[in-house]
């Protein structure tokens, strides 16, 4: 019975999901994520994904943002390339960015859809879309969620495996309950979150949870108090991102992102102090929590 026992995450099970680099390895081998995040006021969502991609290990990353951010964004990114994408009047994704964002996904490994996107109506219209015929495994964030909260079936309707990293607010949208229902009990929410909707469930907060479809709940021991900053969410959809595109499992790759953003978290809190981080110093970090797990 999957749902009988907790299991906790530890290095030993994280370095378990990686192969050793190969000496000949290309960026090609490494996957390709395609992040569609960002609207006007929320550009950073989008470049904290987007960097927690590449720092994720993907090979190559690119952002489709709405057009009108391209610019800016190209100058706060310099490792990631971007899509300029139909925009509506406010500033966010238009259900024009439809057909291209399909398109682009065709080519790459793994999408997250999500950060920054803001909750304009068009926009959630395009992403349950979007969901539904995405090709790849999709990791689905923030108002990515939000835009499901109207429709949580898109998800079971979905073509590819998806991976859900709610934080308590967005779970308790997800589920049509309060977000103090959520924390009174966190296992079963994120069970019935994994069983409704058929994908991996992240259910973020101190001790982050992880649901998959056959595997037992699993309970992450890293992380901190001073990840509790805007932003700190945004590049751990990157990084699970990236971790699918490498080839890791939804269920792999949601709970080495979740373990490896944790500890990243908490060397730099030993290096800054605990409060304040701000999400950069997460994205700073995460190198050296990979050095420590494989
Ligand atoms: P309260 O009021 O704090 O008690 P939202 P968001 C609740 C983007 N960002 N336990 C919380 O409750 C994101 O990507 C952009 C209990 C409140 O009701 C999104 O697109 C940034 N409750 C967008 O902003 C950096 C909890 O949930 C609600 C809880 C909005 O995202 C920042 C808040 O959630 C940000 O990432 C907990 N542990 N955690 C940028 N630089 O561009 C949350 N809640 O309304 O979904 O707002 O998470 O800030
Ligand atoms: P978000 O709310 O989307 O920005 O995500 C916040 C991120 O910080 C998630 O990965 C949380 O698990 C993490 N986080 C927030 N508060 C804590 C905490 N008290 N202990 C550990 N991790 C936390
Ligand atoms: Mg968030």
């Amino acid at each position: 019975d999957v749902k009988a026992e907790g299991l906790l995450l530890d290095r030993q099970v994280i370095s378990g999901y990686f192969k050793p680099y190969a000496p000949d390895a290309h960026k090609g081998d490494f996957g390709r994520v395609f992040i569609i995040a960002g609207s006007k006021g929320m550009t950073g969502a989008a470049a904290l994904a987007g960097l927690g991609a590449v720092r994720g290990g993907a090979g190559l990353v690119t952002i489709g943002i709405p057009e009108g951010l391209n610019d800016i964004l190209e100058v706060k990114v310099t490792e990631v390339m971007t899509l300029p994408l139909p925009q509506t009047h406010e500033g966010s994704l238009s259900i024009k960015a439809l057909e291209p964002a399909l398109d682009f996904a065709k080519g790459c490994d793994a999408v997250a859809i999500g950060p920054g996107l803001s909750r304009h109506e068009e926009t959630a219209e395009f992403v349950r879309k979007f969901v539904a015929e995405c090709p790849v495994p999709v990791v689905i964030d923030a108002d990515g969620l939000n835009a499901l909260s109207e429709d949580p079936d898109v998800l079971k309707k979905s073509v590819a495996p998806a991976v859900i990293t709610p934080h308590p607010g967005e779970m308790g949208r997800l589920l049509s309950v309060t977000a103090e229902k959520v924390q009174e009990n966190r296992w079963d929410a994120v069970r019935e979150a994994c069983d409704r909707f058929g994908c991996t469930a992240v259910l973020k907060g101190a001790r982050t949870l992880v649901a998959s479809p056959d595997y037992p709940t699993c309970i992450n021991p890293t992380g901190n108090p001073g990840m509790a900053t805007g932003g700190s969410g945004d590049v751990l959809t990157g990084m699970i991102a990236a971790l699918a595109a490498r080839g890791l499992k939804c269920h792999e790759a949601a709970a080495a992102g979740v373990y490896l953003h944790g500890l990243a978290g908490d060397l730099a809190a030993r290096e800054k102090g605990e409060i304040p981080l701000i999400a950069g110093d997460i994205l700073d970090h995460i190198h050296e929590a990979f050095k420590y797990v494989l």
